[in-house]
């Protein structure tokens, strides 16, 4: 099923959304793919003019297979999709939350296809595992379009594109800033003890952040892993690992977290063990996505720093959909612009500007 045409009207507008919010510093350092918008100056469709004519047109229809609700990034991302892909813009969208899931995720995706959307897109839990059913996609006729997290696939003709941040860079730009900080410190030849709650085993998120930082510990040998586990990206879970890493060990000097929620958790965790946290306290905490109720952890004082994710994906697969549409070819790989923040910079204000 192919239907057509959002207005020209809507697609002008939607180009003039990503232009206004494109003008971020420097290169996506994607490999081949397009400038992605600047990931603290992006924003949603949902303050883009809705298309006058749309409904003269068929809506075409997107199936998103999104992970769960487990974090507040999760939140902002899929409110950036459900208030991108409306009736007003030209689209239909049927939303699945699969809870952590990847069976609920194939499950979702094989009744896309019964439904016959015109477009799926998946961020996927895992990385692997997706081969058959994207098979099945791709016999339908129907684009298969990957956001967020990563698969790994052996035909890469199995999805037409994927945007998403970088995780491999979040990683190793965490560990750029701990041997800055740590030397600021005084304490760039101590012995440093660290931890890591790791996010969902086997998620590209997870896979690219572990591996960036370990990238950045084979630069230090006076920096040592005593342990890694899995918080699976919540709070919950996160306060867990961390009640069980202080039992076991009394001298840990950093903690990292692959998700902030995970470090809100971690932060109860250490409170309660009655130790302290953030940069005049015992322990050093960092975390991944800067969403929030992270700056307001770090302006209270627990968190050092946090490594931003963007999750405002909702406009730039409506970007790609809309080119596809067009018959336009798009890069294949798309990362977005990622910064960090920390207690040097002037929180307050940043906070007011963030959209997520
Ligand atoms: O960091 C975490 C979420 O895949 C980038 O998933 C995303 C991660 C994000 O649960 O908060």
């Amino acid at each position: 099923m192919k239907r057509k045409v959002l207005s020209a009207f809507l697609i002008a507008a939607m180009t003039l959304s990503m232009a206004a919010c494109g003008s971020g510093s420097g290169d996506s350092g994607s490999s081949g793919g397009d400038s992605a918008p600047a990931a603290d100056e992006a924003e949603d469709t949902d303050d883009a003019e809705p298309a006058e004519d749309a409904d003269s047109g068929e809506l075409i229809t997107v199936g998103y297979a999104q992970v769960g609700a487990e974090s507040d990034w999760r939140t902002a991302n899929t409110e950036s999709f459900k208030s991108t892909f409306t009736e007003e813009n030209g689209y239909k969208l049927i939303f699945d939350d699969a809870q952590q899931k990847q069976e609920n995720q194939i499950k979702a995706i094989r009744s896309f296809i019964q439904q016959e959307v015109d477009y799926i897109v998946v961020a996927p839990v895992v990385e692997t595992g997706w081969e058959t059913v994207l098979e099945e996609a791709k016999e339908a006729g129907i684009p298969v379009i990957l956001s967020d997290r990563m698969m790994e696939v052996s035909d890469d003709s199995l999805f037409e594109a994927w945007v998403g941040g970088n995780f491999v860079q979040e990683g190793e730009t965490c560990g750029d800033w701990l041997a800055e900080y740590l030397e600021e410190q005084g304490r760039g030849d101590e012995e440093i003890n660290m931890v890591t709650i790791q996010g969902t085993i086997g998620a590209s998120a997870q896979v690219g952040r572990t591996e960036g930082m370990a990238n950045k510990l084979e630069e230090h040998s006076n920096w040592k892993m005593l342990e890694m586990q899995s918080g699976e990206f919540t709070q919950a879970k996160g306060q867990e690992v961390m009640e069980s890493f202080l039992k076991s060990y009394d001298d840990i000097d950093v903690v990292i977290r692959e998700n902030d929620n995970e470090a809100f958790g971690a932060i109860d965790a250490i409170k309660a063990a009655g130790k302290s946290c953030g940069p005049d306290g015992d322990i050093i905490v960092v975390s991944f996505d800067s969403v929030k109720a992270a700056f307001e952890s770090m302006i209270a004082g627990d968190l050092n720093a946090t490594f931003e994710c963007n999750p405002l994906h909702g406009s730039r697969v409506a970007e790609i959909i809309q080119k596809l549409e067009a018959g336009e070819t798009v890069d294949k790989i798309q990362y977005v612009d990622e910064s960090y923040f920390d207690t040097s910079m002037d929180l307050e204000s940043i906070l007011e500007e963030r959209a997520y």
